[in-house]
């Protein structure tokens, strides 16, 4: 029958397609100046992890990141947060001393006036998903390797999230630094990520892999 022979046809052909060659990616976490001094919600140091984050992205074939991207008025600035990464502001735009130019694809988030974003992947109530996890898993990645602002809240929940999604996932301690809100939330988050199954390594171990 022709119509069973073209699916075959079909099957096979896909059978042939490449797969994805890509396996490993590095997720920029939130490396807008807002969250670096100077910016409205600064973060001790966080300016101190561009050049690092910078380096590392020499070993890695993919790279994506992802922004705070609040509207006016978003529903965090008026319990938890002071207002940041407003979209179009300066304190949304990456950091200028970061290296955007090889960067493939950056996922908004924050974007739902009532509900917080901190992961990367979902909002807090894991209602929408931001296409992250889904481009990954169509670029054929298996492992991720996380870096950036802050370490206590959007990389940890980035970090537990791709955990969940069956992501190997690592995280750069000093290629990442945390808020603080309260003293020890960011080694408190560091061992959490741990816990989950998250590898913590310093940039050494991976800028020494050639
Ligand atoms: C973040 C607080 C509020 C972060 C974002 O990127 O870690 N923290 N919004
Ligand atoms: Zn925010």
């Amino acid at each position: 029958m022709v119509v069973a022979n073209e699916l075959q046809e079909q099957a096979a052909l896909n059978v042939r397609e490449p797969q994805p060659q890509v396996r490993r990616a590095l997720i920029l976490v939130d490396i807008q100046n807002d969250f670096c001094p100077g910016g409205s919600l600064a973060v001790r140091e966080g300016d101190q992890i561009v050049p690092i984050v910078n380096e590392l992205q020499k070993r890695f074939d993919l790279i994506v990141a992802t922004k705070d991207w609040h509207p006016q008025g978003h529903s965090s600035f008026e319990t938890l947060w002071p207002p940041h990464c407003v979209q179009g502001t300066r304190g949304a735009e990456f950091v200028p001393a970061l290296d955007t130019s090889r960067i493939t694809r950056t996922f908004l988030k924050g974007t739902d006036m009532e509900v917080d974003s901190y992961s990367g992947f979902f909002d807090n109530e894991h209602r929408r998903a931001t296409g992250l996890g889904d481009y990954l898993k169509a670029q054929g990645v298996a492992d991720v390797v996380i870096v950036g602002l802050a370490t206590d809240y959007c990389v940890k929940y980035t970090a537990l999230d791709a955990l969940a999604l069956g992501f190997n996932t690592t995280v750069v301690r000093d290629a990442c630094r945390g808020v603080e809100v309260n003293a020890g939330d960011t080694e408190r988050a560091l061992a959490e990520m741990a816990e989950a199954g998250a590898e913590i390594v310093e940039s050494r171990k991976l800028l020494e892999q050639r």
